[in-house]
């Protein structure tokens, strides 16, 4: 009997989207159902398609059939977007090279896999969202004008582990500020001291995938703050000597990364994915949650995580991570070896 957990992952192809992805192709209790890109992050749509594609060279053939789904080149509100070195270097995939060009990738259109997906299926998938929530917002606002539809992806999709948001300290202490300002240094174009930018994206698209009923983890940055990444874990890892290892460890020597080890980066999306097998990794508290929708540019609240215990969506959002365990596991994963049949 197959018992491993189904994932789809929705990603921007942001560096940590590499972590990510790649600690679950290589974790044997884990099947990569699709893999779904969104250009409104930080590559642009066909550059992430097709670095994902080539990204699936590090594992075997039928890896590198996994479907991989074109998703949406704007987002549902606004059309707030990451600084360009942010877009350009995730469209160079931060100068890793891939072991090969997939000659045979599997695209499709992702709304329109999904749709016939979650009509046909009779699996149960988790959902790992780490590029903000246009793709399954999207899904998830078609659903509610198709019953069978809506009642399908309900059903099957377990859980959404979703990276994003944050809680102020006006809802819990220690508190989580937003990471708007601090990515855009000199240039601050954003007046934003509270949003989380995976929900600042697009804040229409986090809100109708809070709203559609299927259980959500928001892996938000009051946990990703406790695991910086250090530059301890990038030796760990630089020892492992398997291509998936080498190939994380030359994402992080980029420069623009390598600035961040030990000061800025942290184990954004790969927390979030760590935590499909090991939830004790984390911990933590269900929340009624609210995404504010209004921009303002000059006091910007837009994209805010409210607590609302009134009209709020009850959200688990992790509170805490336990970095040692999470490197550990992490690096576990990092270690096997992978078949290439
Ligand atoms: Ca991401």
């Amino acid at each position: 009997m197959d018992t491993k957990i189904k994932v789809i992952i929705d990603t921007d192809v942001d560096f940590d989207d590499y972590m990510a992805m790649v600690y679950l192709l290589q974790n044997p209790e884990i099947e990569v159902i699709a893999i779904s890109v969104t250009g409104c992050g930080a590559a642009h749509l066909s550059k992430g398609v097709n670095n994902v594609a080539n990204l699936l060279t590090l594992f075997g053939s039928r890896e590198q059939r996994i479907p991989i789904l074109r998703g949406a080149k704007a987002p549902l509100l606004y059309s707030n977007v990451f600084p360009a070195y942010v877009r350009s270097d995730a469209d160079i995939h931060y100068a890793a090279q891939f072991p090969g060009t997939n000659r045979n990738p599997n695209i499709f259109d992702a709304q329109e896999w999904l749709r016939n997906y979650f009509l046909d299926t009779t699996d149960e998938v988790t959902v790992l969202s780490i590029g903000g929530g246009t793709n399954f917002g999207r899904l998830f606002q078609s659903a509610q004008t198709n019953e069978l539809l809506k009642a399908k992806i309900q059903k099957h999709i377990t859980q959404i582990v979703m990276m994003g948001g944050n809680l102020l300290e006006e809802y819990f202490t220690p508190g989580a500020a937003g990471n708007i300002e601090p990515t855009l240094g000199n240039n601050v174009y954003y007046q934003n001291k509270v949003a989380e930018w995976n929900i600042f994206i697009d804040p229409l698209g986090a809100k109708l995938m809070f709203e559609f009923g299927v259980p959500i983890r928001l892996i938000a940055l009051n946990a990703t703050n406790y695991v910086p990444i250090e530059q301890s874990f990038v030796d760990s890892l630089k020892a492992i000597n398997t291509p998936q290892a080498q190939f994380i460890s030359a994402i992080l020597a980029y420069p623009a990364n390598a600035a961040g080890i030990g000061t800025f980066l942290s184990f954004w999306d790969p927390l979030a994915a760590c935590t499909i097998t090991t939830p004790s990794l984390i911990t933590a508290e269900t929340f009624n949650l609210l995404v504010h929708q209004e921009l303002d540019e000059e006091d910007d609240q837009s994209a805010k995580i409210v607590v609302d215990d009134a009209k709020g969506i009850a959200i688990e959002v992790a509170t805490f991570a336990n970095k040692d365990e999470v490197y550990a596991e992490y690096l576990r994963v990092l270690s096997l070896p992978v078949p290439m049949e």
